[in-house]
C-alpha cells in the first residue's frame, strides 16, 4: 500500500470522517488517496481556514479536528490556526505535505520548515523521516492531540514517504512510544481533605471557571458542587457555557470586560475555586490585587499552570472532572442551604446590570442585536464570534447555557478565526444552527470562505455588527490615546450584501431598529445555505465596562 493510503487508513483507524484541507504539489498524492477514501475532505478556500474549521469542529464536538494543507505556503498558512488552537489548547492534527527528503534542507521548491515553524506552538510535531513510522506517528499524534492537556499537532509528510510502498495490516497492534509522556495518575487524597476543610470554612468561597472544565467535560460535576455549597460561578471568556447562566448561580464572566458583580465579588472572595483557567492577564487584571483576601485552590490537568501566575495555595493537578468529583464524595452529606454571601451577590447583580445608553438618533446598538439574537433563540444555537468589541458584546449580552456552544479565540484572539471556525462547528453538527457574530473588519479576513458555506449547503449565519471601524482598538485610542484614530476607520468597504449575493448566499442589510428581529427571524429561517447580515450599527459604541490595562478588578470604568 502506498503511504498516502496508509495515512489515511490510519486517520479512519482514529475515527476520522471529516478533515479541513486544501491540495497542492507536494499533497497531492494524499488528495490521490482521499479520492477512494470514505473520509471525505472539506475543500476550504485558504489553509488558514482549514485550521480554524479543524478546530471550531473540535470545539463543538470534543472530538479531534484535522487538516491537510500542502508544503511551504500551504503549511505556512496554517500557522495562525495551529497557534490559535495551542493558545486555547484545541485538540487538533495538522497534516502537511512536504519535499522529498532527499531534498530536504536545499531550498527546494515550496520547502519551508514547518517542524521548526511549528515547534514553539504545537503540543508535538513530527516529520516521518520513514514509511515504516505513519502507524505509529498518526497513532502517537491523535493520542498527544486528544489526552491530557489538549492541543495541536503537526505531522509533516515528505512526499516520498507518501508514495513509498510497504505492507499494512489495518488490524496489526501499534505501540506507542512516549515514555516521556505521562498522563494524571488520580487526585492526592491530601488535596481533596484540604480543599474540603478550606470549603467547610469558607464564608465567600467563589468559582472562577476557565475552558479547562469544557475540554474536560466537567459541566456536570461542577453544577453538582456549585449548588451544593451554594458557590457562585464566574466564568472566563473559554468558560463560557460551562455554567448555565441563567442559574442564579451564575455571575457571568469575570475580568477585562467582564460584569462588575462577577470581578466585585472575585475581588472580595475568601476561597476561590479556581478550576481550568490560567490566570490570564485579560482575567486578572494588576495581579497584586487581584482575589487579595483569598485562598486558592487551583485544578487544572497541566502542572505547568500551577502557580504560574497566582500562587496556589492547594493544587489539584489532574482532570478537572475528578477533582470535582472526589471534593463532592468527600464532603459528604454537608451542604449549604443559603448564605449571606449569595444574597450580597445576588443584590449587587440587581444593582450593576450590564446596560448601555440608547443613542438619541436610534441608531442600532450593537448589545440590542445579540440581544434579539437570544430572545430569538434561547442559547440553543453554536456562537461562534470573531476578535474585537462584538467578540465581547457577544460574550455579555448573550445567555450561554451549554458547554461547546461558544467558540472564539480567547488566547491568541485571532481576527478571521470566527467564521472558518463556524463551519467547521456547522459540519460537524448537522441541523444545528450556527452563528458567527463579527466586526466588519475581523469578517475581512477570511470572507473567501462564504464560497465554503455555500458549496456545503451549511447554515451559518454571519452577523456583522457593522460599525465601520476596528472597534475595539478605536476604543482604545479614544479612551487611552487621547482619540487619535490612526488606521482604525474603514469606512472604505465593501457592500456586504452584494459580497453575499455574488457568492451565491443570501444577503440583508439593517439600518432600522425595528428591523433587527425580523431579519434575524429571516435568516433563523432560511434553508439551505449562509446568510450575511449586515448591521449598520452605532458607530463609536464602546465595550463596558472595561478594567482599564495594568489597573485592579474593581477598579471598573463605563457601563453604569
Ligand atoms: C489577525 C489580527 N490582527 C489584528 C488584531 C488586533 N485587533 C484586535 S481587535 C481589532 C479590531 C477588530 O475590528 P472589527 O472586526 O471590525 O470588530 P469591532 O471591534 O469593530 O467589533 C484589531 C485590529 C487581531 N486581534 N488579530
Amino acid at each position: 500500500m502506498r503511504g498516502a493510503e496508509i495515512l489515511l487508513k490510519c486517520l479512519e483507524k482514529e475515527g476520522v470522517d471529516i478533515i479541513f484541507g486544501y491540495p497542492g504539489g507536494q499533497a497531492i498524492t494524499i488528495f490521490d488517496a482521499l479520492y477512494d477514501s470514505p473520509i471525505t475532505n472539506i475543500l476550504v478556500r485558504h489553509e488558514q481556514a482549514a485550521a480554524h474549521a479543524a478546530d471550531g469542529y473540535a470545539r463543538s464536538t470534543g472530538k479531534v479536528g484535522v487538516c491537510l494543507a500542502t508544503s511551504g505556503p500551504g503549511a505556512t498558512n496554517l500557522v495562525t490556526g495551529i497557534a490559535t488552537a495551542y493558545m486555547d489548547s484545541v485538540p487538533m492534527v495538522a497534516i502537511t505535505g512536504q519535499v522529498g527528503t532527499g531534498l530536504i534542507g536545499t531550498d527546494a521548491f515550496q520547502e519551508a520548515d514547518i517542524t521548526g515553524i511549528t515547534l514553539p506552538i504545537t503540543k508535538y510535531n513530527y516529520l516521518v523521516e520513514d514509511i515504516h513510522d505513519l502507524p505509529r506517528i498518526v497513532k502517537e499524534a491523535f493520542y498527544l492531540a486528544g489526552t491530557g492537556r489538549p492541543g495541536p499537532v503537526v505531522i509533516d509528510v515528505p512526499k516520498n514517504i507518501q508514495e513509498g510502498q510497504m505492507d499494512y495490516d489495518p488490524d496489526a497492534e501499534v505501540e506507542m512510544k512516549l515514555p516521556g509522556y505521562k498522563l494524571s495518575e488520580g487526585i492526592d487524597p491530601t488535596k481533596v481533605t484540604r480543599a474540603v476543610a478550606a470549603l467547610k470554612k469558607a464564608q465567600k468561597p467563589i468559582f472562577y471557571v476557565g475552558g479547562g472544565v469544557i475540554n474536560g467535560n466537567a459541566s456536570a460535576e461542577l453544577k453538582e458542587l456549585a449548588e451544593k455549597l451554594q458557590i457562585p460561578v464566574a466564568t472566563t471568556l473559554m468558560g463560557l457555557g460551562a455554567f448555565p447562566e441563567d442559574h442564579p448561580l451564575s455571575l457571568g464572566m469575570l475580568g477585562m470586560h467582564g460584569s462588575r458583580y462577577a470581578n466585585y465579588a472575585i475581588s472580595e472572595c475568601d476561597v476561590m475555586l479556581a478550576a481550568g483557567v490560567r490566570f490570564d492577564d485579560r482575567v486578572t487584571g494588576k495581579l497584586s490585587t487581584f482575589a487579595p483576601n483569598a485562598q486558592v485552590i487551583h485544578m487544572d490537568i497541566d502542572q505547568a499552570e500551577i502557580s504560574k501566575n497566582v500562587e496556589a495555595d492547594i493544587a489539584m493537578v489532574g482532570e478537572v472532572k475528578e477533582s470535582l468529583k472526589a471534593i463532592t464524595e468527600a464532603l459528604g452529606d454537608y451542604k449549604v442551604e443559603s448564605s449571606d454571601w449569595c444574597t450580597k451577590l445576588q443584590n449587587w447583580k440587581q444593582q450593576y446590570p450590564l446596560s448601555y445608553k440608547e443613542p438619541a438618533d436610534g441608531a442600532i446598538m450593537p448589545q440590542y442585536v445579540i440581544e434579539q439574537l437570544y430572545e430569538l433563540t434561547k442559547g440553543d444555537i453554536i456562537m461562534a464570534t470573531e476578535v474585537g468589541q462584538h467578540q465581547m458584546w457577544a460574550a455579555q449580552h448573550y445567555m450561554h447555557k451549554h458547554p461547546r456552544c461558544f467558540i472564539s479565540s480567547g488566547g491568541l484572539g485571532t481576527m478571521g478565526y470566527g467564521f472558518p471556525a463556524a463551519i467547521g462547528a456547522a459540519v460537524g453538527n448537522p441541523g444545528k444552527k450556527v452563528i458567527n457574530i463579527a466586526g466588519d473588519g475581523s469578517i475581512q479576513m477570511n470572507i473567501q470562505e462564504l464560497i465554503t458555506a455555500v458549496q456545503y449547503k451549511l447554515p451559518v449565519i454571519v452577523c456583522i455588527l457593522n460599525n465601520q471601524f476596528l472597534g475595539m482598538v478605536r476604543q482604545w485610542q479614544g479612551l487611552f490615546y487621547g482619540g487619535r484614530y490612526s488606521s482604525t476607520d474603514i469606512s472604505c468597504q465593501p457592500d456586504f450584501v452584494k459580497v453575499a449575493e455574488a457568492y451565491g448566499a443570501l444577503g440583508i442589510r439593517v439600518e432600522k431598529k425595528e428591523d433587527v428581529k425580523a431579519a434575524l427571524k429571516q435568516a433563523l429561517e432560511h434553508e439551505g445555505g449562509p446568510v450575511f447580515i449586515d448591521f449598520v450599527v452605532e458607530r463609536e459604541a464602546n465595550v463596558f465596562p472595561m478594567v482599564p490595562p495594568g489597573a485592579s478588578l474593581i477598579d471598573m470604568v463605563g457601563g453604569e
